[in-house]
């Protein structure tokens, strides 16, 4: 059970360090009166998205196709690192006409 854990470990430490490139920036999307800004975002596969939610109320960036599922308890921000590059649509599952699209460029 130990060895698997720390085998675990390792992977993950592997995967994350083959995964992030030398020039990753840092993209901010703001949630604001149930907006999500900017609506269009081209980003690298590497770079980190902060999630920004202003409202007082709860959000989620939830990707059409699955690659990730953030949710933001009212003025709290957090982050996700891109991983696949592609076109994707995403949307807040409380709020489902907050959209939002990252183009992803490899
Ligand atoms: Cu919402």
């Amino acid at each position: 059970m130990m060895s698997g854990r720390l085998a675990s470990i390792a992977l993950a430490a592997a995967v994350l360090s083959m995964s992030v490139p030398a020039h990753a920036a840092t993209i901010e999307i703001t949630m604001e009166n149930l907006v999500i800004s900017p609506a269009e975002m081209l980003a690298k596969v590497g770079d980190t998205v902060t999630w920004i939610n202003r409202d007082v109320f709860a959000h989620t960036a939830t990707a059409k196709n699955g690659d990730f599922d953030v949710t933001l308890p009212p003025k709290t921000s957090a982050t996700s690192v891109l991983k696949k590059a592609g076109v994707v649509d995403y949307y807040c599952r409380y709020h489902p006409n907050m959209k939002a699209t990252l183009n992803i460029e490899p």
